[in-house]
């Protein structure tokens, strides 16, 4: 009953008071960004899922928040894109594959290379340590480290471990982002 009346009280609200958020998923290729992005938006995890070509752009509502996702493609060629797409949003979400411990590096350099960029300085950071449904993933702790997340002091920086596949995690991920709304 409580549930059910706090969801009828949410959708008055967002009918109301909707915020928007713009923000950019960014990260190596097969992190899951745009997995991530189909689990908001039609709550279906899809096995199928066809590298992005430069970008798209999505726009989800959730308990009275518009999220617009940039959603960038992760493959070299497109990386130098990122930072355009990071300018002026209110929060960069760097997904990593947290169980690809061949990409991590390159993750990291990717990362830290983006954030010197003085055109996004203090814009927040969300890490999200994707695919935790597999055996080999890390904890954050352990991305923590292996991303070498301490160096990051000029921004507000937050890490999950989530799963797109089985949506572990999704509900706290939603609400470091509708928190960070204007
Ligand atoms: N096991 C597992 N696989 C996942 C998860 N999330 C995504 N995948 C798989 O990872 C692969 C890549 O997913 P995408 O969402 O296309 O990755 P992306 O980051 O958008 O990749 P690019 O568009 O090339 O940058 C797909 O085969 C997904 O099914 C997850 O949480 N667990
Ligand atoms: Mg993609």
């Amino acid at each position: 009953m409580a549930a059910w009346l706090r969801s009828v009280l949410d959708w008055l609200k967002s009918l109301f008071f909707t915020r928007e958020m713009e923000l950019a998923l960014i990260g190596l290729q097969n992190a899951g960004k745009t997995s991530l992005v189909t689990v908001l938006t039609s709550g279906q995890f899809q096995e199928d899922m066809i590298p992005t070509v430069g970008f798209n752009m999505r726009k989800v509502t959730k308990g009275g928040v518009t999220l617009k996702c940039w959603d960038l493609g992760g493959q070299t060629r497109f990386r130098s894109m990122w930072e355009r797409y990071c300018r002026g949003v209110q929060a960069i979400v760097y997904v990593v594959d947290s169980a690809d411990l061949d990409s991590l590096d390159a993750a990291k350099e990717e990362l830290h290379a983006l954030l010197v960029k003085p055109s996004l300085a203090g814009i927040p950071l969300l890490v999200l340590g994707n695919k935790n449904d597999l055996p080999e993933a890390l904890s954050v702790n352990e991305l923590i480290s292996r991303l070498e997340l301490k160096m990051i002091q000029d921004r507000e920086t937050s890490v999950y471990s989530m799963s797109c596949r089985t949506q572990a995690n999704l509900d706290v991920v939603l609400r470091w982002l509708q928190a960070h709304a204007k």
